[in-house]
């Protein structure tokens, strides 16, 4: 009981609590106690009738699942382009989802282009270039190789960009973070095909094309390629969908996202980068000091609290579970701390396992609100020790014009009425 009660005292300002308090019993009732506020469970009703759904036989099989009809408010928001249909994002409403795997259905897209419709029978990978054997391979050749998972997140690098916004924007989270998602990917390890074929020893890259009628291509270290890369040929379990890249395409674990090319067609093994739009022109991003950062291919650290978040409402003091989502693509997500006071103080929260190199993590705080304006913050910090800054600090660094790879502290601002805006803190 001791524990327990050294459980429920707070850690840091505004009512944050150990995160052992998520393991105690009885939490909800306690605290709900010390702040005198109703418990979020209603008693229990003597007799307790049938509902309707019990009275008929329900439904028969279906072939494939859908969600519950009343679920059909959770969907990507589409943000396209009027001029090309084809160009544009769709986001993951990562407000609306727990855990830490995205539905298939869910996962953000971006494409340049359209999504192509392609015969898997007709569909070639070719990896030429400066290898020993140029080699060409159908799905079914690639299926017969070893096959490797990577349970990771896939983030754009134009993810967050509002946030060098001179304003707060006044959106759900997933409406401008939500150029992320997380998956379970299996494919061939690149590793064995570029062995394979046989890479020169002087081809330091790799230029990845995919078949869209973009054919948007980008060059790639072939060093990390040999590392950890995959050609994908499923996604959490099926085969890859049309936007995700059917029948195959490429993944890099914590690089951003517009390396790991859709609709894989060509590896050209080359001596140089290509030196592509999508590398120059586009996520490349300008510095205060006018040069240009090229070839930022690593995702760093970042975190969001999911809930409480902008257009969720809070229903009174009392207790409250502060959940939120963390990733970073140098590794594990070490640590996760949150801030009710605007960042003056902090405390850790749980992180939920499995905690994956590369992949999202679901963290988890204890929160006691006594009603009074708070403002809610989290920072991620990785296993090699980065700590993601806060939104002063990245705009100090990289300047306004740098429009790719936002990772700042996302604060949340709450008013006495429970309601959640988007601020600077
Ligand atoms: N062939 C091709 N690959 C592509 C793209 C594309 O337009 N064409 N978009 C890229 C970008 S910018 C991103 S962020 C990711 C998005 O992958 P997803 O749509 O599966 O989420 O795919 C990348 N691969
Ligand atoms: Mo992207």
């Amino acid at each position: 009981m001791g524990r327990e009660r050294d459980a429920l005292r707070p850690v840091a300002g505004n009512g944050l609590l150990h995160r052992r308090a998520l393991l105690t019993r009885g939490l909800v009732l306690a605290s709900a106690g010390a702040a005198a506020t109703a418990p979020a469970a209603e008693p229990a009703v003597p007799g307790d009738p049938a509902p309707p759904w019990m009275r008929t036989p329900g439904k028969p099989f279906s072939i494939y699942g859908q969600p519950s009809k009343h679920e059909e408010q959770v969907i990507r928001r589409i943000s396209g382009n009027r001029l090309l249909p084809g160009n544009g994002v769709s986001l993951t409403p990562l407000e609306d989802l727990e855990g830490f795997i995205t539905p298939t259905g869910l996962h953000f897209e971006r494409h340049h282009n359209g999504v192509p419709d392609i015969d898997p029978a007709l569909h070639r990978l070719l990896i030429h270039g400066r290898v020993k054997r140029p080699l060409s391979f159908g799905v079914e050749d690639l299926l017969r190789y070893p096959l490797r998972s990577h349970l990771i997140f896939l983030e754009c690098g134009g993810n967050s960009n509002a946030g060098w916004h001179p304003e707060p924007i006044q959106r759900p989270p997933g409406s401008f973070h939500g150029l992320v998602s997380c998956s379970e990917w299996t494919g061939v390890p690149l590793s064995l095909l570029l062995d394979e074929a046989g890479v020169d020893r002087q081809a330091g890259w790799c230029i990845a094309e995919g078949a869209d009628a973009f054919a948007m291509n980008v060059s790639l270290p072939v060093a990390k390629l040999m590392d950890d890369a995959i050609v994908a040929l499923f996604q959490n379990g099926e085969r890859l969908r049309p936007e995700h890249g059917y029948p195959l395409r490429l993944i890099v674990p914590g690089w951003e996202g517009v390396l790991n090319v859709k609709w894989l067609r060509r590896l050209q093994l080359a001596e140089q980068p290509a030196m592509a739009r999508n590398e120059t022109a586009k996520y490349t991003e300008l510095l205060p000091d006018g040069k240009a950062r090229q070839f930022t291919f690593v995702m760093e650290a970042k975190s969001l609290i999911t809930s409480p978040s902008h257009g969720q409402r809070l229903r009174g003091p009392g207790y409250y579970e502060i959940r939120g989502l963390a990733w970073s693509g140098r590794g594990r997500v070490r640590k996760v701390e949150v801030s009710a006071d605007g960042g003056r103080s902090w405390a850790a929260a749980a992180l939920q396992e499995p905690v994956l190199a590369k992949c999202m993590t679901r963290f988890r705080a204890a929160w006691q609100w006594d009603g009074r304006p708070v403002v809610l913050q989290s920072r991620a910090i990785d296993e090699t020790g980065y700590v993601q800054p806060a939104r002063a600090a990245l705009v100090a660094q990289r300047g306004i014009n740098g429009y790719f790879h936002y990772n700042a502290i996302v604060s949340w601002a709450i008013d006495e009425e429970g309601a959640v805006t988007h601020v600077y803190a």
